[in-house]
């Protein structure tokens, strides 16, 4: 499975987070790296997901970077080249759970949320790409109906519902059979209710992948207009020219099926 690898600069720690704030030098960066198949879908990021009940690890990439995700994920991207430094080698230099940084502040690289927040999805796996996941309501189901669990029950979350950015969702790709929106449409269609209705979603993913993909057109962004069978290597040789992002590959194996 070949992700795009996205780098999500943190610009404000939350506060739980201090801790870690402090294993960063003066002068580096730190990243969220959610591992994404849909790069051309980044402009329409509303936030930026981790699991609140998965260990995660800040690994020390080159003097100046500093990444967050899973520690199998770093393990996997030490064995990818022009990520690590050395063959092999992910130094860890500290290990926290999701719940601590929810709230911080990332830069989304091309969405037209310029700062999104970390929020929490107990739906991520750790068994698959980074265990960071970046939220697009327009084209995810998933993202659609967390966002919207996350808005209406803010508080049980420990968050502010401004932080969601559910408001108005960005059209980015229209087709024939669910418009502009379609995770919303699916979501709406299917009648599905929560984050939790498992099978489901993961039929109405399927199906916004295949719609998507092979019927879908994009209506915004550089590549407007052309078909996003296209326009998806497109975008990501933009974001990866940019340095936004790098190809980051699942091994065999321990590839879950598209559905989860
Ligand atoms: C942004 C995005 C926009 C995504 C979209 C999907 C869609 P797959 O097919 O099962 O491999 N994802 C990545 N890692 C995880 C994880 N550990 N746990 C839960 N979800 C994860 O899934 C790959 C997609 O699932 C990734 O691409 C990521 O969300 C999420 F419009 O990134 B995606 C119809 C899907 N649309």
């Amino acid at each position: 499975q070949e992700y795009t690898g996205l780098k999500m600069k943190v610009v404000k720690w939350a506060d739980a987070a201090k801790e870690l704030e402090s294993k960063v030098p003066e002068g580096a960066s730190a990243y969220f790296i959610p591992a994404t198949l849909r790069p051309e879908t980044m402009y329409g990021q509303t936030s930026c997901f981790v699991s609140p009940t998965i260990t995660y690890g800040l690994f020390k990439v080159t003097d100046t970077e500093y990444f967050v995700c899973s520690e199998r994920a770093a393990r996997n991207m030490s064995y990818q080249p022009g990520i690590f430094t050395k063959w092999g080698e992910f130094p860890q230099v500290a290990s926290f759970s999701g719940k601590e940084v929810i709230g911080t502040i990332v830069n989304a690289p091309l969405s037209v949320h310029k700062e999104v927040y970390i929020l929490p999805m107990e739906t991520v796996k750790d068994t698959k790409g980074t265990a960071v996941v970046t939220c697009v309501p327009s084209d995810s189901p998933d993202d659609y109906i967390t966002s919207f669990d996350l808005a209406k029950k803010a508080e049980y979350y420990g968050i502010q519902k401004e932080w969601v950015k559910f408001d108005d969702i960005l059209p980015i790709i229209d087709t024939p059979t669910y418009g502009n929106l379609t995770a919303k449409k699916l979501v709406e269609d299917m009648k599905i209710q929560s984050p939790k209705d498992a099978a489901k979603l993961a039929d109405a993913k399927e199906k916004a992948y295949k719609e998507g993909f092979y019927k879908g057109k994009m209506v915004y962004g550089d590549f407007a207009g052309k078909p996003v069978e296209e326009a998806k290597n497109l975008v990501r040789k933009q974001l990866i020219d940019a340095g936004y992002a790098f190809p980051y590959a699942e091994p065999d194996g321990k590839v879950m099926s598209r559905s989860g």
